[in-house]
């Protein structure tokens, strides 16, 4: 058994104040084509010491797996959620807290109106998964920049964990169709005007950001260009007082200004 992959989180995930750890091995055995990943909790005392708990979740046929924490359905336990880019899976655990036997109690399916309801995402390609509130209603809603780049989703939160495409609580537009292929996102309020926004990596130094507008990302603008068309203006101000050289003929000694523009490839 080799690790080829792992991740790692950090999270109180039992609700006593003191931040926890979780991981996501991934292995696979050369002697086979078999490939799993295994997740494991490790519980913080507060002193910074660590147990592993005995429990041991195994994602089978995932590598290159990416978990984060987020308290999806607002009781108060961080959620977490994995990224499985081979299978193009997201799956989400309802995080119940600890049991007697210092386990995790990570549940995949949760009761909603008295039906079973199972919030992971399959099939949708993920090469990279954030959550943040964009409709700003109180709960976390999913963003996944697909695995070729090309396109951003986002999933809005019923409040329970039900994740819907399309729906209209405040997130219209599902969907954004990307000009280039991104390597990497991120969300924040780039303007100040308390929406999240989404930057975009693309390559060569290839920066886009994409303005929210009440959680519809609508208005778009490169933050830098790729790096073979870059240009920088350069101005150069130089002024001659008259009074310093006053034998100077009358019109040098007037205020000279030069402007130069430079441009840099
Ligand atoms: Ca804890
Ligand atoms: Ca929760
Ligand atoms: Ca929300």
């Amino acid at each position: 058994m080799v690790q080829v992959a792992g991740a790692v989180a950090i999270g109180d995930l039992d609700n006593d104040l003191k931040p926890d750890i979780i991981t996501v091995t991934s292995c696979n055995t050369p002697s086979s084509s078999f490939n799993k990943s295994y997740v494991k909790v490790f519980w913080n005392d507060g002193f910074g010491n660590f147990t592993k708990s005995s429990y041991k979740l195994e994602l089978k046929n995932a590598q290159s797996v990416k978990v984060l924490l987020g308290d999806l359905n607002n009781d108060g336990f961080l959620d977490p959620v994995f990224v499985i880019s081979n299978l193009g899976n997201i799956i989400i655990l309802a995080n119940k807290g600890k049991n007697l036997e210092n386990n995790p109690i990570f549940q995949s399916t949760v009761t909603i109106n008295g039906e079973a309801y199972n919030p992971s995402l399959l099939n949708v390609s993920p090469k990279k998964v954030l959550l943040e509130d964009l409709d700003r209603d109180g709960d976390l809603d999913l963003l996944s920049l697909s695995s070729n780049g090309q396109a951003v989703s986002v999933y809005a939160n019923k409040g329970d964990m039900r994740l819907y495409q399309g729906d209209t609580n405040g997130v219209g537009k599902n969907y954004y169709y990307l000009s280039d292929n991104f390597v990497d996102f991120a969300v924040g309020d780039i303007n100040k005007d308390a929406l999240s926004d989404i930057v975009l990596l693309g390559n060569n130094e290839y920066a886009k950001a994409i303005l929210s507008d009440d959680g519809v990302f609508t208005t778009s603008f490169v933050v830098q260009a790729p790096s073979g068309a870059t240009r920088i203006m350069i101005g150069i101000l130089v002024a001659t007082p008259g009074r310093i050289w006053p034998r100077f003929p009358r019109h040098l000694s007037k205020r000279l200004f030069i402007s130069m523009a430079m441009l840099v490839a």
